[in-house]
């Protein structure tokens, strides 16, 4: 099997998953927070950081099933995310995974209310003994969620990019303060994908930190990625608007240092992926493979 057969095949679990634990735990089909909620979660997406979650708790011989919910929280605050980015208040897009985005295909109010009950669901889910039999594990999970998730994470991150973008501050943003922007907007989540794999797998803290390294080099790889696919894709392909990062006049680590070193410093940050994973040998290629997918995707 191919990574990419590999990455769709999970898509597919996670896919039927996600609808069962909306089914479960959502609203009542029907109300309207139920479908703006379908909208934003299910039908599209490639299911990445799921995929993360289950292909790292795989490192400690978890199954598959066992990793599946754990997962679909992660993909929860992840959709949740996407909806709130999508709004006018925030980045303003009217397509998403090739759809209109929740608020063009609802409005506002709904976009805004779906994605508090996304965040929601997700920490419901990571809480619920069907994740794991273990409190502890269920707790560990949630806590980890919620740092990646909050205010010193991706919400810090996205507070960081929109001031930058609709303040103008910094007035003028060092490429270090693009790299933490991007670590926290984007690389949080990411990390913590990899990360729960490991405490799903009750690993050893030298391994978790390995993961942990892992999904940080695989976070930046992921951005430097979308920041070139901005530059350089075309929105059929991607699945949303490209060139808004220069309409904007934003800085990203292309505009800041141009593609060729953009392209460079993505080669080194996969193959520090990659460095961080030897202590797992041949076990890790799966992974590994998706360091090389998230920076060579095409969307
Ligand atoms: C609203 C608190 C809050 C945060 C939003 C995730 C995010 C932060 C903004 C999304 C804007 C963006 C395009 C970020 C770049 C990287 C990224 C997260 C791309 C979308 O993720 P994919 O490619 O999307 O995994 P799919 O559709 O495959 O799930």
């Amino acid at each position: 099997m191919t990574f990419v057969q590999r990455l769709g095949a999970a898509a597919g679990r996670i896919e039927q998953r996600l609808g069962e634990l909306l089914a479960e735990c959502g609203p009542e089909k029907g109300e309207r927070p139920a479908a703006a909620m379908q909208h934003a979660l299910l039908g599209g997406g490639k299911r990445f950081r799921p995929f993360l979650v289950i292909e790292s708790a795989a490192l400690f011989d978890v199954p598959i099933e066992r990793a599946l919910d754990a997962g679909a929280a992660f993909e929860c605050v992840h959709c949740y995310s996407l909806a709130h980015d999508d709004l006018p208040a925030m980045d303003d897009d009217a397509l998403r995974r090739g759809q209109p985005t929740v608020h063009k295909a609802f409005d506002e109010w709904t976009a805004i209310l779906a994605g508090d009950a996304l965040l929601t669901l997700a920490f419901e889910i990571t809480a619920r003994d069907k994740t794991h039999a273990d409190p502890s594990v269920r707790a560990d999970l949630t806590h980890l969620l919620a740092q990646a998730a909050g205010g010193r994470g991706m919400v810090l991150g996205q507070m960081l990019d929109l001031a930058a973008e609709k303040r103008g501050e910094p007035q003028q943003p060092s490429v270090d303060h693009v790299r933490r922007l991007q670590a926290l907007k984007t690389g949080a989540l990411l990390a913590a994908s990899c990360e729960a794999g490991a405490v799903l797998g009750r690993a050893s803290q030298a391994e978790r930190a390995a993961v942990r390294r892992y999904g940080e080099d695989l976070g930046l790889a992921f951005q430097i990625a979308d920041d070139l696919l901005d530059a350089e894709g075309d929105a059929a392909t991607v699945g949303k608007a490209t060139g808004k990062d220069s309409a904007a006049g934003k800085a990203t680590l292309v505009s800041l240092i141009g593609i060729e070193a953009a392209r460079r410093q993505l080669a080194e940050v996969v193959q520090s992926a990659e460095r961080a994973l030897e202590p797992f040998g041949n076990r890790a290629a799966t992974l590994i493979d998706a360091a090389h997918f998230a920076a060579n995707r095409a969307h």
